[in-house]
């Protein structure tokens, strides 16, 4: 998994250059992170490049990402979706904190909420009330296309 993902981050790296210079309309705008206390990021690379090779403009937060830069990343950013990971049983939590801060900016409305992560599920997607959960990489891709209409 990881030498494609290699072959897939090489392979973006010639391609976005020209996607910038050709304006190619993106499928929709992403901004992704791993949630408040959790350092685990390779899964959420691999999500956010399947995602950027599927024509979603990409803003990657990074690991630990604090409620408040979600929050500010979707007021800087306007995106369509706003997709959240976490590996730990205990930064699950985080997730319902970052839902909850958007909706306490009046943003909640705005966007899509997509969660993933091993410990994730459907079930605990629904707990919190996101719009969907993907197991892995490319079902993040079909689910953010599906949460598009696409
Ligand atoms: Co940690 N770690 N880790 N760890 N780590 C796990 C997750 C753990 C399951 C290992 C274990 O105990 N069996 C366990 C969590 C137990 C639990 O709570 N369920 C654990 C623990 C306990 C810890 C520490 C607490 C250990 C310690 O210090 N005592 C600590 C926590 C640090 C912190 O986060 N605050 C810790 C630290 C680390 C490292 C930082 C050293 C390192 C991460 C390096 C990095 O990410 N840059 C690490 C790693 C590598 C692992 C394991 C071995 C591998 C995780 C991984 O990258 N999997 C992991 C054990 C395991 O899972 N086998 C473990 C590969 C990756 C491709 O899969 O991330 O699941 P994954 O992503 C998939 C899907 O989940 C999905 O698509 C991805 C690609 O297919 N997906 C999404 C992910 N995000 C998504 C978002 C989406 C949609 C799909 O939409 C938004």
């Amino acid at each position: 998994m990881f030498t494609s993902a290699k072959a897939l981050q090489a392979a973006l790296g010639v391609l976005r250059p020209h996607l910038l210079q050709e304006e190619v309309q993106a499928v929709g705008t992403v901004v992704i992170g791993t949630v408040k206390g959790d350092m685990h990021d390779i899964g959420k690379n691999l999500v956010a490049m399947m995602l950027e090779g599927a024509g979603f403009k990409v803003y990657d937060l990074g690991p630990d990402v604090h409620p408040s830069r979600f929050v500010d990343a979707v007021v800087e950013h306007k995106p369509d979706i706003v997709a959240l990971s976490a590996l730990l049983t205990t930064t699950m939590p985080s997730m319902q904190t970052t839902i909850d801060a958007l909706t306490a900016a009046g943003l909640r409305s705005k966007v899509k909420v997509m969660v993933g992560g091993a410990p994730v599920n459907d079930e605990y997607a629904e707990h919190i009330h996101a719009d969907g959960y993907a197991s892995d990489a490319s079902q993040a891709v079909a689910l953010a296309k599906a949460l598009m209409n696409v």
